[in-house]
């Protein structure tokens, strides 16, 4: 199971271009995997400086980093949540993602011209973020019919959902991300079947020209917006970026010196992404191996043994613990256990980020 992040946005923002530029990346963490699944899908490695630290400390033969998914989704135009333009694909594309990244445009080109006609990224987001609410508003309406009926006929059960819905409806209509309201797990739990798109993190991405980066008025309105919001902004210079990931090594580091910048807007936007899925990463050291995984916040010992081997998680005994920190601190796996820091862990452990685990397991059959 991995983890998607959709990137929208309007036609022409330059969604495809980021999508290419964040593929090429690897080249960034060299001798990662990566693969795309489809023409439209990449597999990311998640930049770790833990794992880097890891890799120099335990010099394995293989460090492998843990990966998150991006999808390159159709553009979306005013009207698609009631099918216009590729409404229905756009949204059947970014129901089953775990994140949305909202791709704005802050660049002008004679070439490839704006489809709203005029640079204005606050109108461009509030375009987009309406077509959500819509659609969000849409199949909230079609299940609250379905349910009420339900409720009607005394299912008690459907008469809470109903409540829950009814709540989420009117949020939005104020406005409101789902997201954002502080809903009880009961009502989680009713929200969960409908496919809302507004309770998923999102995050803002500013596609910008060079002249937009030094400090172009567009930009800077979009980053009040932001910032009175509270949403996250990535700045990208997506065309630059792009070719950027093709020049070796030393040429990209003296571009990125010259704009002022310390790494590439795509190595922070994979960051970013992995900070707001509220993940946990922890790390197992296996032979000749070392490699980080991805549980979200909240896994217990088991589950998390079960993203390595599915066996491990059956027959589950029990977790040994070292933090990462210890392990850096005294240099090897054998000083941390000589320190007496190393701990032992049973079926409620609760994972945290930064955990190196050797699970001990009875194998089945
Ligand atoms: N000047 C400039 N042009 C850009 C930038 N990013 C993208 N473009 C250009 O804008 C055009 C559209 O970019 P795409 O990446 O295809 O846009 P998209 O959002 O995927 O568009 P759709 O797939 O049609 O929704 C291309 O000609 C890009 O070269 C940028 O940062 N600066
Ligand atoms: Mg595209």
């Amino acid at each position: 199971m991995g983890w998607r992040c959709g990137i929208i946005g309007l036609p022409n923002a330059g969604k495809s271009t980021i999508f290419n530029a964040l593929t090429a990346a690897q080249a960034e963490v060299a001798a990662y995997p990566f693969c795309t699944i489809s023409p439209n899908t990449g597999v990311v490695p998640v930049p770790d400086p833990r794992l880097q630290r890891l890799g120099e400390l335990l010099k394995p033969e293989r460090l492998t980093p843990t990966t998150i998914e991006f999808v390159d989704v159709a553009g979306l135009i005013a009207g698609a949540s009631r099918g216009e333009g590729l409404g229905n694909r756009f949204l059947a594309d970014i129901r089953d993602t775990d994140l949305l990244v909202h791709v704005v445009r802050c660049f002008d080109s004679p070439t490839c011209p704006h489809p709203l006609g005029s640079l204005d990224p606050v109108r461009d987001v509030e375009v987009v973020e309406t077509e959500l609410f819509l659609a969000d508003l849409e199949v909230l309406g079609r299940q609250l019919a379905k349910l009420e009926k339900k409720a009607k006929s005394g299912d008690k059960d459907a008469v809470r959902a109903c409540a829950t819905l009814a709540k989420a409806e009117a949020a939005l209509s104020r406005g409101q991300w789902l997201k954002d309201l502080p809903w009880s797990a009961a009502e989680w739990e009713d929200l969960a079947p409908v496919a809302l798109l507004t309770v998923k993190p999102y995050l803002l991405v500013a596609n910008l020209s060079e002249a937009e980066f030094r400090g172009g008025a567009a930009y800077g309105a979009l980053q009040e917006l932001a910032r009175t919001r509270g949403v996250p902004l990535v700045p990208i210079l997506g065309d630059l970026e792009a070719e950027l990931m093709e020049l070796p090594e030393a040429e990209r580091r003296e571009f990125l010196d010259s704009l002022g910048l310390k790494e590439p807007g795509i190595i922070r936007l994979i960051r970013e992404s992995y900070r707001l899925l509220n993940l946990v990463t922890f790390y197992t050291i296996v032979g000749p191996e070392v490699r980080a995984w991805t549980v979200p916040a909240g896994t217990k010992a088991p589950q998390a043994a079960g993203r390595v081997h599915s066996d491990m998680e059956r027959g589950f005994i029990k977790a040994e613990v070292m933090r990462y920190e210890d392990l850096v601190r005294l240099g090897s796996p054998a000083r941390v256990r000589e320190a007496g820091l190393l701990t032992v862990e049973g079926r409620d452990h609760v994972v945290e980020d930064g955990e190196i685990l050797h699970f001990r397991f009875q194998r089945s059959g």
